[in-house]
């Protein structure tokens, strides 16, 4: 039976975030409402077969439902300066989110980590590392998995967290055993108004840490907290002592601790120097967890990487093509053709870049000097396919085009053996496509097509 708590929850969101509110918070005998802006929000059919009595507003914030709330728990889609939420907090109800309610109520070590890019490499990493070292691990958050259907699966010794900078916006009690801001560089400028603020959003991760790690090559990364903490830094030059980097052994070079050699970078499967950055990272966030340098080096040798993270997906006529749909920001484009510019150049190789869709507001003028250096043509598709012409000034071949399909033959046109085929766009999906992985599983699907009618 349960038990009747005071005061109405209302959710806002009724995505996995909200739904997993709704079933925490009806779990724990709290009356709860929920509200969303969108007339069919995905989880309304199981909200209404699992709770049937808990009311749904649909189509616009409820100004007066909000006002009526002991707390609103709102989802990360949803912006918390919306003059609804705003007017409610302003009149002293507390709004907050799912990573704060989890944080409430569980006091087992998390390394909660975030960044512009490398979340997912990183989290992913670390969960793995956690499991080889014998460790009940939950990977969840961003990621995928809402934190509270994570806790909803039982008693774990260790939880990686990866949290988006919406989520750090509503989280107050989090106290994470090590914490990480991996990188920053420009994104989600639709919702903050300028740098400062999503750096300011994303630093919340440290507050009443108990260790930290930052990137040395990006200053931005590093915590204004007191230096006594315990804390390691990572970077892709010779570390201090109890830092992470690279040293040259015979030339080669290795994953080092101080002066202690620990891997050579040429056993790693994902390629690409900031691919060395994660390794390191992950190697400095399990350190401060107590995790085995065995169980870390050994998952650092087995990882292939991720889906849609410069993943080769085909290789026909000397050219090779490479999704990268999950490459979203400037950040991971820029990260990409480096990586695999550097990587097809010895041998003469260029990129072909398929980039485009919805830009985000930010600025793409990073991408002239890559392009220059390591660019055969660029391919366009998407809203910001303009915009993103008018910032890369460099002198290449350029299409726009309408739809992928499209792209796919105007790149291979436009390739030359030992060339690489990158569809890294830089932007958001959803102008095109349902979400970045529906842009990569069309990508790959047709490049297959493509080299299907196109075979000799
Ligand atoms: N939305 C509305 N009206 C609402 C509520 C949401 O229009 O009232 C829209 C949002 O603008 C968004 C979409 O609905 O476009 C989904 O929002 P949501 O908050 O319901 O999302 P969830 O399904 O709960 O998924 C969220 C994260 N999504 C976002 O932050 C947008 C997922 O991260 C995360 O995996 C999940 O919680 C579990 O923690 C996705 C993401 O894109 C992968 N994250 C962004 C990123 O990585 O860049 C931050
Ligand atoms: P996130 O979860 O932060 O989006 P992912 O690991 O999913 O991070 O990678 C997102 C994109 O960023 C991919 O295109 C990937 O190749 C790129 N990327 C991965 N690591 C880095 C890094 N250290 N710096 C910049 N880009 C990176």
């Amino acid at each position: 039976m349960l038990i009747a708590r005071g005061g109405l929850r209302v959710v806002i969101g009724l995505g996995k975030t909200g739904l997993s509110c709704v079933r925490y918070l009806r779990g724990l005998g709290y009356s709860v409402a929920v509200n969303d802006t969108r007339e069919h929000p995905p989880g309304l059919a199981e909200l209404q077969s699992e709770f049937p009595e808990v009311d749904v507003v649909l189509g616009g914030l409820d100004g007066a439902l909000l006002l009526s709330a002991s707390e609103i728990i709102a989802s990360p889609g949803m912006a918390i300066s919306a003059p609804d939420i705003a007017a409610a907090s302003a009149a002293g109800i507390s709004v907050i989110g799912d990573v704060e309610l989890f944080c409430r109520a569980v006091s087992t070590p998390i390394i909660a980590i975030t960044g512009s890019n490398a979340k997912s490499t990183v989290t992913t990493l670390m969960g793995l590392m956690a499991e080889r070292d014998g460790l009940r691990v939950g990977v969840c958050g961003n990621i995928g998995t809402p934190v509270l259907d994570m806790l909803a699966e039982g008693q774990k010794d260790l939880y990686v967290m990866e949290l988006s900078s919406f989520q750090l916006e509503t989280t107050h009690s989090l106290t994470a055993a090590v914490a990480v801001v991996l990188n920053i560089s420009e994104d989600h400028m639709d919702r903050y108004s300028g740098m400062l603020q999503y750096h300011q959003a994303k630093h919340r991760i440290f507050r009443n840490c108990q260790r930290y790690v930052f990137n040395r090559d990006d200053t931005l990364t590093r915590p204004l907290i007191a230096d006594e903490l315990p804390h390691a830094s990572f970077g892709l030059n010779a570390p201090d002592l109890n830092d992470y980097g690279v040293l040259l052994k015979d030339g080669q070079p290795w994953l080092a601790r101080g002066r202690e050699y620990l891997m050579p970078v040429a056993e790693l499967q994902i390629f690409g120097q900031h691919n060395i950055a994660n390794a390191l990272a992950c190697l400095a966030l399990g350190e401060a967890v107590g995790l085995s340098r065995e169980a870390m080096l050994a998952t650092l040798r087995d990882f292939a990487g991720l889906k849609h993270r410069c993943q080769r997906v085909a290789l026909a006529d000397d050219i090779a093509w490479y999704n990268d749909s999950k490459g979203t920001n400037v950040g991971a484009t820029l990260a990409a053709i480096h990586g695999l510019g550097a990587a097809i150049a010895p041998a003469g190789g260029r990129l072909v870049l398929i980039a485009g869709g919805v830009g985000k507001g930010q600025d793409f003028a990073p991408l002239n000097d890559a392009m220059q250096r390591f660019g055969r043509a660029l391919v366009l598709i998407g809203q910001d396919a303009p915009v993103i012409d008018a910032a890369i000034r460099a002198d290449l071949p350029r299409q726009r085009c309408a739809s992928l399909g499209e792209a796919i033959a105007q790149a291979r046109a436009a390739a030359q053996p030992h060339d690489a085929i990158l569809l890294s766009p830089a932007c958001a999906s959803f102008d095109m496509f349902k979400h970045y992985e529906d842009r990569g599983d069309q990508f790959a699907a047709g490049v297959q097509h493509f080299l299907a009618e196109h075979s000799s």
